[in-house]
């Protein structure tokens, strides 16, 4: 195996899983690989697992602060949360464990925007980073690290931690050599120069991550699989969302706003995302162009057809199914497809440059227009904002996609006021349910509140809004924003209570 380390001093490292997590303390921040489910290191965190389980049996206690680009997996998340060796979490997760720790209120979770986290840990806002726990594809003969199938933090990680443990997973295709743009150049203020990104695949950096052999202090080999969690075909809702958002794109090049190719694409993640993907591959366009974090099974599908000549990254999340496609063809992805980390995938400054056309999902809207991507009932947190501010903050045009009810259709997605707010009225351009589009741009809140209620709320729950709505424009404090605020979030109180947001 060790033939992915060609770097003679470093191949001296190389030592177990179990060696590895010995080097990493109680109290550590462990800044570690791994973007949605991809290029997460696999035997070290289940091995740190063990240790503190052993800690705990001894009667001490074993935490550790735990930074990543985005998700993981099981063998990461799930098994640090099981073992509950997790103090603080950070930037965004999707673990089933790790959230009901963190809703338990036993474990604690700063959710950032991803394209904020690596400033924030050079500005030492989050304390030391003792260790950086980083997978990768192998080692150069030079030394040069050759990233995996997320970038992510990594840069970060290895620039700024006082130590580097390395997995190197042969499991990761050699193939990928070439595919990552890994910039250097980010100062902090007032030394910042602009990141000269002027189009999708512009590359701006070396195909490696840089760091000092002596820094690192072990290698562990792994042979071993990224998370890929196979897609539900689309259902009937992502199909209708789907087809809603390119009748729009398709409108706003009629209209003049958008060339024939379109503006860069970035796309969230999950089913929906994936059932648009689809749809533009079957909307006959061409040589389009995507400027996103993820890549997902739909965006290869693209780039084979040609949907989509260029895609630019910071991780791959695909299906088992995904994963052959691309081993399959990985030598044309390689031209198609740019990897970088994760402060240069979502930079406000490259977005708001390119004019993506950016493309999230949501929990609820409300109304006027307001939000919430990460909290349930207003207090429990689902993942987290993730990329999603980055892009809609910056994005040329912001869209939001839910379908109009959840949980069987007992509550309406579209409600009076967010129980909680993630993307603010001014950051939310479109709304899109499997019901209809609103298109909010130039519309006052009243009538952004018209146009949500007739095109994206469901019928059955439509004409409670409009009561709403109608009560709030005679009642309200104010008729700018006409709210009666007792009322307003009684919605969610009745759906904790009764399980239902419909009236009993
Ligand atoms: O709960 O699984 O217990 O039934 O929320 O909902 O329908 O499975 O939807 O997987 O597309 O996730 C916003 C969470 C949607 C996701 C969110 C309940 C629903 C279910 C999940 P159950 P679905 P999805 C790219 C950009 C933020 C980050 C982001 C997300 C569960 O899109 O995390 O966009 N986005 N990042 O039943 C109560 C409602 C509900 C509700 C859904 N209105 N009220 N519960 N649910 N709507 C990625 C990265 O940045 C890494």
């Amino acid at each position: 195996m060790s033939e992915r380390i060609a770097h003679l001093g470093l191949r001296r490292k190389i030592m177990t899983a179990d060696e590895a997590a010995a080097l990493i303390e109680p109290g550590d921040n462990v800044g570690m690989s791994g973007f949605t489910g991809a290029g997460y290191p696999k035997a070290v965190p289940q091995a740190l697992a063990a240790r503190i389980h052993a800690f705990r049996t001894d009667g001490h206690d074993f935490r550790i602060g735990v930074w990543t680009g985005a998700s993981t997996a099981p063998e990461l998340d799930g098994a640090l949360a099981e073992a509950d060796g997790i103090e603080l979490r950070l930037p965004y997760q999707s673990d089933p464990v790790s959230r009901a720790k963190i809703n338990a209120g036993r474990m604690d979770y700063i959710d950032v925007h991803l394209s904020h986290v690596a400033q924030m840990a050079w500005e030492g806002f989050l304390g030391p980073l003792g260790v950086a726990l980083v997978e990768i594809a192998g080692i150069t003969e030079q030394g040069h690290l050759i990233p995996s199938s997320s970038i992510g933090n990594n840069k970060t990680w290895i620039d700024i931690a006082d130590k580097v443990i390395l997995e190197v997973n042969s499991w990761q295709p050699e193939g990928l050599v070439g595919m990552h743009d890994v910039y250097y150049g980010t100062e902090l203020p007032p030394d910042r120069k602009p990141v000269m990104i002027t189009a999708p695949g512009d590359r701006i950096g070396v195909p490696h991550f840089i760091c000092p052999p002596e820094k690192v202090v072990g290698i562990v080999e792994t042979h071993a699989p990224d998370r890929n969690t196979p897609f539900k075909p689309p259902d009937e809702d992502s199909k209708a969302i789907a087809g809603h958002f390119i009748e729009f794109l398709d409108a706003e090049v009629r209209a003049g706003r958008m060339p024939e190719g379109l503006l860069p694409l970035q796309s969230g993640v999950g089913n929906i995302a994936n059932a648009v993907l689809a749809g533009l591959g079957e909307s006959g366009r061409k040589g389009l162009t995507a400027y996103t974090e993820v890549l997902q099974d739909g965006m290869l599908d693209l780039i084979e057809s040609g949907t989509i000549a260029l895609a630019s990254a910071t991780a791959f999340s695909l299906s088992p199914a995904g994963i052959e496609h691309f081993l399959d063809r990985i030598d044309e992805f390689r031209e198609r497809i740019i990897l970088r980390p994760q402060e240069i995938s979502n930079h406000p400054e490259v977005i708001r440059r390119l004019g993506v056309i950016a493309s999230n999902g949501m929990i609820e809207a409300d109304i006027y227009g307001n939000v919430n991507s990460t909290h349930i009932m207003g207090s429990r947190i689902q993942n987290g904002i993730g990329g999603s501010g980055d892009f809609a903050r910056n994005a040329f045009v912001s869209t939001f996609v839910t379908p109009s009810t959840a949980k069987d259709g007992a509550l309406s997605c579209i409600v009076p006021m967010a129980s909680h707010v993630d993307h603010t009225e001014h950051d939310v351009d479109v709304i899109i349910t499997e019901q209809g589009l609103a298109d909010l741009r130039g519309l006052a809140p009243r009538k952004r509140a018209e146009r949500i209620i007739a095109n994206c709320a469901h019928p059955e729950y439509r004409p409670m809004l409009e009561d709403y709505t109608a009560r709030a424009a005679h009642r309200a404090w104010g008729r700018h924003t006409p709210h009666l605020l007792a009322e307003a979030l009684s919605w969610h109180q009745r759906f904790m209570d009764t399980g239902s947001m419909r009236p009993h």
